[in-house]
């Protein structure tokens, strides 16, 4: 089974309400490895080119304005399945639509403050870890409990 790499980024607001490690043991426990962590306060340039896609539509001024605001935690990790997986873990991008048990729908209310980033495809995923890390920063390893992941 194939490994892939995804980009997620834990939110200002996240930061802030002290969820960092809540949301961190949630993909811990679930066996997805990390292999790249860091907090940065983001520039307004990087903010922008990460929501490049959605320059001159409405909500992209506040969005980048929302992820410069405040420090957030940038991470990468690996698994089968990694980017489905993660995107499934946070629920959907509107905390009021996300299901509980969901990272969105455990601890969001609203799309503008919606707790953590995670890329949506491939394509997506390369872009974004390109764009955030260097490849110095990202870890190749193996987990102790990997052999106990799969059948
Ligand atoms: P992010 O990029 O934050 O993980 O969100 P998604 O990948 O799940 O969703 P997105 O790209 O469609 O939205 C990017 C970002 O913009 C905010 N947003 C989005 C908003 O404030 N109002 C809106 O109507 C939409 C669609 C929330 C996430």
């Amino acid at each position: 089974m194939d490994k892939e790499r995804t980009f997620v980024m834990i939110k200002p607001d996240a930061v802030q309400r002290g969820l960092i490690g809540e949301i961190v043991t949630r993909f811990e426990k679930k066996g997805i490895k990390i292999v790249g962590m860091k907090m940065i306060k983001v520039s307004r340039e990087l903010a922008e080119k990460h929501y490049g896609v959605h320059k001159g539509k409405p909500f992209f001024e506040p969005t980048v304005n929302y992820i410069v605001s405040s420090p957030v935690v940038a991470m990468v990790l690996e698994g089968v399945n990694v980017i489905e997986t993660v995107r499934k873990m946070m629920g959907k991008t509107d905390p009021q639509e996300a299901g509980p048990g969901t990272i969105r729908g455990d601890y969001g209310q609203f799309i503008g403050r919606n707790i953590i980033h995670g890329s949506d495809s491939k394509e997506t995923a390369e872009f974004e870890i390109k764009l955030w890390f260097n490849k110095e920063e990202l870890c190749d390893y193996t987990r102790i409990d990997e052999e106990w992941l799969t059948e």
